[in-house]
């Protein structure tokens, strides 16, 4: 009986230890398994989505830099795009400015010449006023009746505030040819200062020539030293003619207005 009140209490005792130590085995099975799991789980919940932030967060920065740099650069394109508007416009408006402002001017010119022209045709009027005087090209001339010498023809020009005729060009021979009609005229040609050195009245050379060539004028030498435009007695002879300074001859007078115009 106490045998089997010890065995039972022994058994229960047993017993009792038996379901503890069973309880406890499963505890630490638990637990084991749930440090297992646990672990298992933390590493899923944690290593696996640490890995796939990550990259997330890596990719989102990237795109995130993208769309900065997309929009920086819209910013920068619309910038440089108003810039040159702006500038275009400005251009424009400062080439429609210089337009207008030419324009202008060429209104003004074109204005002011009307004036000239008409000034120029007053002076014209003005200065063809005195009897005797004929205008071409820029010159007044004015043709003697009497005759006179050289030197006396001259003084009657200076008199009138002119000189002896220069001969420039071949036109201005022609119309002295044909406002002469074959008569004897002095020009304001001479080589009395060095034989053979022609020179006219105001101190120039002669660049335009219309020497007769049938008797090689300038022939006179030293005894002809100043200058006709035609001798009656030899009217087959149409050049410049050498003759003596003391003859007496008509006289052609000239004023040149072109410094006047210029002005
Ligand atoms: O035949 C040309 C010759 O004619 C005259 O001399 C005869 C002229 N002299 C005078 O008229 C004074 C020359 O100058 C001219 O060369």
């Amino acid at each position: 009986m106490s045998e089997d009140i010890y065995n039972n209490v022994i058994g229960t005792e047993f017993e009792g230890k038996n379901k503890d130590r069973v309880e406890m085995t499963v505890d630490i099975y638990e637990s084991v398994d749930c440090v297992r799991d646990c672990d298992f789980k933390k590493e899923t919940n944690t290593t696996q989505p640490l890995q796939h932030t990550g990259s997330d967060s890596v990719k989102t920065r990237i795109s995130r830099a993208a769309v900065v740099c997309l929009v920086l650069l819209c910013v920068l394109l619309l910038t440089a795009v108003i810039v040159l508007c702006v500038h275009i416009h400005t251009k424009n408006t400062n080439y429609t400015e210089e337009k207008d402002q030419l324009l202008t001017k060429i209104t003004n010119l074109t204005e002011e010449r009307d004036q000239l022209i008409i000034k120029n045709r007053n002076v014209l009027n003005q200065l063809s006023i005195p009897d005797g005087w004929i205008y071409y090209q820029s010159s007044f001339y004015y043709m003697s009746n009497e005759t006179r010498n050289w030197t006396e023809s001259s003084k009657d020009c200076q008199k009138r505030g002119a000189d002896l005729i220069i001969i420039n060009t071949r036109e201005e021979q022609d119309f002295v040819k044909k406002i002469t009609d074959r008569r004897e005229f002095w020009i304001g040609l001479t080589d009395s200062e060095v034989e053979g050195t022609w020179k006219w009245v105001d101190g120039s050379t002669v660049t335009y020539e219309f020497w007769e060539r049938e008797t090689k004028e300038p022939n006179g030498g030293t005894l002809e030293n100043c200058v006709v435009t035609y001798l009656t007695k030899n009217p087959q002879l149409k050049g410049w003619l050498d003759v003596p300074c003391n003859g007496a001859y008509q006289w052609i007078c000239e004023k040149n207005i072109s410094p006047l115009i210029q002005q």
